[in-house]
């Protein structure tokens, strides 16, 4: 069994990564727990079509594999998510990541790719983040790298089909309704290649499971086990929130959950700073600026762009100093 160790930046099977990637992690706030408090990410909501149906998911909200349930993001078009980014981060220059994240999948929209292309020419310093089902990861990953995304979250919330196949009501897959274990062995055998793939062409991978008691919580150290093996970098293990087909599961208490991770953190790193957001938050993990008053978000402002201009006064007296 491999020693418990949350220094590392590599898996045992996963790649070393070069210095940009070593930055990127160090900055992102879902990856590197330290970086949360320093630094932000956005949301942009540009990804409404999801071709999956989860038991836990009511699909008029944003998709609750990453997103808090029960929240519907109002859906933009890439040149409007583009200029969110463009505001936001002149504002805000903390924010060090851009994400995708719904609300549905992001691989059934068309427009996650135009919009990350749209920010990577305009901010090629920034993250690109994505989480998806991992249904048409395969088929969709040079696409990925084509348009920069670099760090990559899948939902495994089963690797064994009987289990998937009670997790999920059906897929649809190449203009195809599947069910049951029939559709679970596609999705599975999808996202395991689809993550192997990933890590293989350099992309962090990041793994969300939602934590269904009765359901699938003896089975996600094995899911630990299997992620270890294919080299994911970090695991985000989450508690369900009983809505739809599932709303008469208790969900975990928060000692289920805690015993879960511990039983996994052998194998993956495991996230415990989740904070299950919104598919249009932005600003830190913690302070979900959508959901603040424009006075709020106006003093953040006002005190990053002090900040700066401190930062900025010392450098030019270092700078005259020096000269
Ligand atoms: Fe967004 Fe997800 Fe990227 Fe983070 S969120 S796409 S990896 S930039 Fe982070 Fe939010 Fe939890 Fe997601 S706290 S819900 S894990
Ligand atoms: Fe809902 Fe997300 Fe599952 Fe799609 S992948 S059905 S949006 S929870």
């Amino acid at each position: 069994m491999p020693e418990e160790d949350n220094s590392t930046n590599k898996t045992d099977s996963g790649p070393a990564f070069d210095e940009e990637l070593l930055r990127k992690i160090a900055e992102h706030p879902c990856y590197d727990k330290k970086a949360q408090h320093k630094f932000g990410r956005i949301h942009l909501a540009v990804a409404p079509k999801c071709n999956i149906q989860c038991n836990f998911c009511v699909r008029e909200f944003d998709c609750v594999n990453e997103s808090r349930p029960g929240v519907t993001s109002k859906v933009l078009t890439p040149q409007e998510a583009l200029e969110k980014t463009e505001q936001i981060r002149a504002d805000y220059p903390f924010i060090k990541v851009v994400g995708i994240a719904g609300p549905g999948d992001p691989l059934a929209n068309d427009a996650t790719f135009e919009t990350f292309e749209l920010i990577k020419n305009e901010f090629p310093e920034l993250t690109l983040c994505m989480s998806t089902n991992g249904l048409l990861l395969p088929e969709k990953l040079q696409d990925l790298l084509r348009v920069g995304v670099s760090t990559l979250t899948v939902t495994v919330n089963a690797i064994d089909p009987e289990i998937q196949a009670k997790i999920v009501n059906h897929i649809v897959y190449h203009g195809k309704v599947y069910r049951g274990v029939e559709a679970a062995e596609i999705q599975i055998k999808n996202q395991l290649e689809g993550i192997k793939a990933a890590i293989d062409a350099g992309l962090v991978v990041k793994v969300n499971t939602v934590l269904i008691p009765g359901i699938n919580d003896k089975h996600v150290v094995e899911i630990a086990r299997k992620l270890n093996e294919l080299g994911v970098y970090i695991m985000n293990v989450m508690p369900l929130i009983n809505q739809g087909a599932f709303a008469d599961i208790e969900p975990p208490t928060a000692e289920e959950r805690k015993t879960v991770q511990e039983a996994c953190e052998p194998y993956v790193m495991q996230m415990r700073h989740c904070r299950q957001c919104r598919a249009d938050a932005y600003g830190l993990l913690s302070q979900d600026m959508s959901q603040m008053s424009e006075e709020r978000r106006k003093l953040i402002k006002i005190q990053t762009k002090e900040d700066l201009e401190k930062a900025r006064e010392i450098l030019g007296k270092d700078g005259k100093e020096e000269a």
